[in-house]
């Protein structure tokens, strides 16, 4: 039994000694230790021994489990430390490695010109305003003076949604007009507000995109003329065409919203297509003073309050500042088009007073 033992610890050892890796190891445990494994099954043979000679031989064999246990367990912590030795080793990152060339984003021209409108407009004291895609007739057309046998309600032209539960449509906005409204009827004059954001109209060829982005302004206060519109908005195009002497002119139209109405046109050359100066004429705003009955719809008296309105096309004017030919490249996502009409979004948006111009 004790020479069984010797020859059993000693293989056992050697076993151990040689295992290289944790499989190898626990299949050595296992063998010796494990439930019919050979220390097992001399514990197994105490039971046919007499009483004296199990005890002895009991003793041994717990030595020879308790050393194999031991070793095993002193193997078992090597082997794991050179796993993760080789694992830290194989997993090092080199952070001395140069950055791989990255496929950089730009701003859409459409968001650029948005953030310079925000930008120039919020100089001059104007805060801007977002509201829902999705709006309540009368804040599209009822307020805004806009008659119900006016063509621009009509189906061919705006999109009606017809909610269940409601006695009269939705429509997608067909201007940005219902936040001047809705500003109206929010705040107390004075009111300096824009309105950059998304539009729909029932409308689609080459120079016309179902979805398209309008900016329109308002400004209300006491004693507000004609003089305010032409000074603010003069500035406001010589800013975003940077061009400090930039001509313009005001023709007076026709809005339902306003009154006097007018459309504002910038001087070009139609030969070099030079925007500026030259003896044509590019359409460019349409604006006028806030109509007296739409002051009242919103809640403001036009005996006491005066103010003007202004309306421009943020895709026209986008395409007339950087020579964009056709408007469908807006919504094309060619990754080309957009990393050369883009702008860096590392390039925030300045004022010309910080450019010097
Ligand atoms: C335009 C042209 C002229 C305009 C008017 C209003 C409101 F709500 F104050 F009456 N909002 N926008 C307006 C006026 C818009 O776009 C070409």
């Amino acid at each position: 039994m004790q020479d069984n033992s010797n020859t059993i610890l000693s293989e056992a050892l050697e076993a151990i000694s040689a295992a290289d890796d944790l499989r190898t190891l626990d299949a050595t445990r296992v063998a010796y230790l494990g439930k019919s494994g050979l220390v097992t099954g001399l514990l197994k043979a105490l039971g046919a021994m007499a009483p004296d000679e199990r005890r002895e031989a009991g003793a041994t064999i717990n030595i020879v489990k308790n050393r194999i246990a031991e070793a095993i367990e002193a193997k078992r912590a090597i082997l794991e430390g050179a796993a993760l030795s080789t694992r830290l080793a194989a997993e090092r990152v080199d952070v001395t490695l140069p950055a791989r060339p990255l496929q950089r984003g730009t701003i859409h021209p459409i968001s650029r010109t948005m953030e310079e409108l925000t930008a120039l407009f919020g100089a001059m004291g104007f805060v801007v305003k977002d509201g829902p895609d999705i709006e309540d007739d009368w804040y599209n057309f009822g307020a805004l003076n806009i008659p119900a046998h006016h063509p621009a309600r009509a189906m061919m032209d705006t999109f009606y949604l017809h909610a269940a539960g409601r006695n009269r449509p939705m429509v997608l906005r067909t201007q940005t007009s219902p936040l001047q409204v809705r500003t109206m009827l929010a705040e107390p004059p004075p009111i300096r507000m824009i309105s950059p954001g998304r539009t729909y109209r029932s409308d689609h060829d080459a120079t016309h995109s179902p979805m398209f982005h309008q900016c329109e302004g308002l400004v209300i206060d006491r004693g507000i003329t004609l003089a305010h519109l032409k000074g603010c908005l003069m500035d406001f195009l010589r800013a975003f065409f940077e061009m400090p002497d930039l001509r313009a002119r005001f023709r007076s139209s026709y809005f339902p919203f306003t009154e006097p109405s007018m459309e504002i046109d910038i001087a070009w050359d139609r030969k070099t297509g030079a925007i500026g100066g030259g003896d044509d004429w590019l359409e460019i705003l349409g604006a006028g003073m806030v109509h007296a009955n739409v002051l009242a719809n919103c809640g403001i008296d036009p005996r006491d309050y005066q103010g003007f309105a202004f309306g421009m096309g943020v895709e026209r004017i986008t395409m007339l500042k950087h020579g964009i030919a056709d408007l469908r490249n807006f919504y094309e996502s060619d990754g080309r088009w957009l990393s050369h009409y883009g702008a860096s979004p590392f390039a925030p948006v300045m004022l010309h007073e910080e450019r010097g111009l």
